[in-house]
């Protein structure tokens, strides 16, 4: 198994989910913005340039969240996916969802405008629209998290993703400091060895 791999990004999910499942695998280091995931033969693996991306027995696969979903069907039995037919099973889907459709987007607003734009060319307007629809879907997250240890009552992927995503909210700059379930979530997550040993990469 090969992992197409950045340090602080979405990569570490994958990294973070491998570990939690005790499978060996091999890295190929790359930096976000590196480009050599610009090249033809990194295009093949990934066409719009991206990782992470997974090589598995012949398979080729991309996007974190089906990653996550591939590696779990396929290798997990049951430990961090819930049965199809537990009452869990729907909500399991809708987080681990949760973090490319309604978290990441924002996310991806507030680095473009406040770090990888020139100073001239960023909007304000742009940016305090991405926060403020982070702040409401964050809170959603906090309020889901109320009695709870994680999104779904056990650790499954729903919170490699979405946890990955509250994570990355915070270090750009989301105001969690009202949202103390979010905050304890995030220090429960970062206490994993798996997490710790992905963030290491
Ligand atoms: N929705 C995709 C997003 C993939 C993505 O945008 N990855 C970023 C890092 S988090 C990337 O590879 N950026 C490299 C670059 O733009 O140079 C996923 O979840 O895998």
């Amino acid at each position: 198994m090969k992992l197409y791999f950045a340090p602080n990004s979405r990569a570490v999910r994958i990294a973070w989910l491998l570990e939690e499942l005790s499978i060996s695998y091999e890295i190929e280091k790359y930096s976000v913005g590196d480009k050599a995931l610009r090249t033809p033969e990194f295009y093949k693996l990934h066409p719009m340039g991206r990782v992470p991306v997974l090589e598995d027995n012949g398979t080729t696969i991309y996007e974190s969240g089906a990653i996550v979903e591939y590696l779990l069907a396929k290798y997990d039995n049951g430990k961090f996916r819930p049965d199809l037919n537990d009452p869990t099973f729907p909500y399991y889907l809708q987080w681990l969802h949760y973090a490319e459709g309604s978290i990441m987007g924002q996310v991806n607003t507030i680095v473009v405008e406040t770090i990888l734009l020139p100073p001239e060319r960023r909007n304000d307007v742009n940016v305090k629209r991405a926060f403020k629809l982070l702040n409401t879907a964050l809170s959603n997250v906090n309020d889901n998290l109320e009695n709870k240890d994680f999104l779904t009552g056990t650790f499954t992927g729903a919170d490699i993703m979405t946890g990955h995503a509250c994570i990355g909210a915070k270090r750009v700059g989301a105001n969690i400091s009202n949202m103390i379930n979010i905050e304890k979530y995030i220090e429960r997550l970062l206490s994993r060895p798996g997490l710790q040993k992905a963030m290491k990469i």
